[in-house]
């Protein structure tokens, strides 16, 4: 079904071809030594909770020692997947609101608040008094009510508040409105111990609870403190692909997650002194580049240029041109010490939950971020020598990025008229037919970048308007599909008028993967605009990952599910198909209590038109079809009537 190469993209594949030459293994090459892999695993009725087991269920040994069932360790070992996605937004989210709460106080002199516009609007939202106050003494309160989200004893999730009305009724009738983060999460592995909870679908509205306590709370905040102190993203303009590696400058990769390093770094890059020093060494400059979600960040708020998404990180060491790489948490792999010891990469951790043997731990403390940001950058501008041979692909696109709920609204109605009423009135008029999200990351069993791309493409030339985020929009970067000019040319008709007419790709880079609860924020609010229905699940809108990696897909794909979205996932990614009951409920059954539910299909063409279907049957109920059927029939009738 897919092609058969390692990446449907130039550059990577240069770079492929280039490591098998050179003797060098990467992960497609440990896929194949793991190959072929555990059935049991695949189809996720494996059991290793309790030392009775491990218990795999076959016809022969239906159930566990203990009498588990399929069904039960099926939901279990989804509930789990779930918990660990949502923990690893979540506690991203937490490191923020700490670093947001020592800015406030002064303890962490390189953070401030950039987006005061956005502190007294999250400030009122949370009933922070504003009057007579400082930003600091703001940024002081909203720290703390946001930091006790995460482990508060009492009350349901604030960020719920968003929601539409019905929605909110439906988590209430069904129980699942997320109470405090940590809660759901220890809640979770609770009940998914032996002899816990043990009707998968009990187990399963438990992972619908804990997802919601990510999406519509520890990602979400994640954003909107990142956004007050960072500067919420707006539109514009930076280059994707290994290319934007310098042959002439230091190359310096940042790699992970959160922003609290990432902006540092850049900050230290700017550093005449550093330029200088850089300089002396030989090099034009001090180049940065980001890899995987912490790239979005950057472009979205300071046009730094993306080197790649989750599997260019040992591609670009192989370049030979990367002087230092600093990562954080998440999706970094441990491979990348062997890489970057046989070339000439420094690699450093500097998040203390997150080291790795042989790789030396610098961590980012927050009294002296820029501090320890800066000495990073002198290490890359004194291993600028070591270089060896060096390859970069000549491959970059330009890429706008940086929309959010805000920013999109701004472009459609202009900064003192922002509204979406424009879009709901093309979405109406059929201009545009609906909405797709397109989310996750790059895996080797799949063509690096290949789903995403097609899948977007084939549903912008159906003029359905994409939003994307993580590592799925960095490869539409890659592509081109972010690139205005380029990208609307491959546009229907009527996506393409209303694009052009504001201004904007028929592709919007939203931003990381924590962003996608922008998304559900844009939603509500389309949804507020009025003439879309009442709830979230009447949208002509609908999900897709049919790339990923990690359980944080999982967890971002249950939320989407649980606000009521239909969402397209690769079946060969969803090792949770071991059970009929588990596949039931979460491709059917759950549509009756959320509105929202799986679907399975790897093939970008099929998944597609999957989308397309469920939009149009959602524009049918809602009656928008009709209206713009009946006008093109007067249409035709007023021009035979001419004739
Ligand atoms: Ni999302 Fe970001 Fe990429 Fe996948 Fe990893 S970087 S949080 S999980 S691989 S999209
Ligand atoms: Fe086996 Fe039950 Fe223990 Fe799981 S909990 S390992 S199924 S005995």
């Amino acid at each position: 079904m897919y092609p058969k190469k390692r990446s449907s993209e130039k550059a990577a594949q240069e770079m492929i071809d280039l490591m098998a030459e050179a003797g060098q293994e990467n992960a497609w090459d440990r896929l194949d030594q793991q190959s072929p892999q555990c059935g049991f695993g695949k189809q996720g009725v494996c059991c290793r909770i309790c030392t009775m087991g491990p218990c795999r269920i076959s016809k022969k040994a239906p159930l566990g020692v203990c009498g588990a069932d399929a069904d039960t360790i099926v939901a279990r070992n989804f509930l789990r997947a779930v918990a660990c996605g949502v923990s690893a937004h979540s506690d991203h989210g937490r490191a923020v609101a700490e670093v947001f709460i020592a800015g406030a106080k002064g303890e962490a002199p390189d953070y401030g608040v950039k987006d005061p516009e956005k502190l007294h609007r999250i400030a009122k939202e949370f009933g922070v008094e504003t009057k007579d106050k400082s930003d600091k003494e703001i940024a002081l309160a909203v720290g703390e009510i946001a930091l006790a989200e995460f482990g508060k004893s009492h009350g349901n999730q604030l960020m719920v508040k968003r929601a539409p009305k019905p929605r909110k009724q439906i988590w209430e009738k069904t129980g699942v409105t997320p109470r405090a983060i940590d809660r759901e999460v220890v809640e979770a592995m609770h009940r998914s111990t032996m002899g816990v909870d043990q009707d998968y679908k009990s187990l399963l509205l438990h992972a619908t609870r804990t997802a919601l306590a990510d999406g519509w709370g520890g990602a979400m905040l994640a954003s909107d403190l990142q956004d007050i102190m960072f500067g919420s993203p707006t539109p514009g303009i930076g280059n994707i692909n290994l290319g934007v590696l310098q042959k002439d400058q230091v190359n310096v990769i940042v790699h992970g997650h959160e922003p609290i390093l990432s902006e540092m770094i850049v900050a230290a890059s700017q550093d005449p002194e550093l330029i200088k020093k850089a300089e002396e060494v030989g090099a034009k400059g001090i180049n940065i580049a980001g890899i995987c979600c912490t790239a979005n960040e950057l472009l979205s708020r300071h046009g730094v240029s993306i080197a790649g998404n989750f599997l260019c990180q040992e591609l670009a060491i192989a370049t030979g041109a990367v002087d230092m790489m600093a990562v954080d948490v998440q999706c970094v792999m441990q491979g990348l010490q062997k890489i970057a010891a046989c070339y000439h990469t420094k690699l450093f951790t500097t998040a203390d939950k997150a080291k790795i043997p042989g790789v030396e731990h610098i961590p980012i403390q927050e009294d002296c971020a820029l501090k320890t940001a800066k000495e990073l950058i002198v290490k890359a501008i004194d291993n600028f020598k070591n270089r060896g041979e060096v390859h970069i692909p000549d491959d970059k696109q330009a890429a706008v990025t940086g929309f959010t709920n805000e920013s999109i609204k701004y472009m459609l109605g202009g900064k003192f008229r922002a509204s979406y009423r424009p879009l709901n009135d093309n979405i109406m008029n059929g201009k545009i037919r609906g909405i797709a999200a397109i989310v996750g990351c790059s895996n080797p069993k799949v063509p690096m970048d290949y789903t995403h791309v097609e899948l977007a493409k084939e549903l912008i030339k159906n003029n359905v308007l994409v939003l994307t985020t993580g590592c799925a929009s960095i490869a539409c970067g890659k592509q081109a599909l972010l690139n205005p000019k380029e990208a609307l040319k491959l546009a229907g008709p009527g996506l393409r008028e209303v694009c052009e007419t504001v201004g904007i790709p028929p592709v919007l880079a939203c931003g990381s993967c924590v962003d996608n609860s922008r998304l559900l924020v844009a939603a509500s609010e389309i949804v507020a605009e009025g003439g879309l229905g009442e709830d979230l699940s009447e949208l002509p809108l609908a999900g897709a990952c049919l790339e990923s990696i990690s359980e944080k897909a999982l967890a971002i794909g249950q939320y989407f599910v649980a606000s009521g979205v239909m969402v397209v996932f690769a079946k060969e990614l969803f090792p949770y198909l071991g059970s009929d009951n588990v596949t039931d409920y979460l491709l059917k059954d759950i549509e009756q209590e959320f509105g929202g539910h799986w679907a399975l299909e790897s093939d970008p063409a099929k998944a597609a038109q999957l989308m397309l279907a469920h939009i149009e049957s959602k524009r049918d109920a809602l009656g928008i079809n009709e209206e713009t059927e009946r006008k093109l029939y007067t249409m035709e009738e007023r021009r035979s009537l001419e004739l």
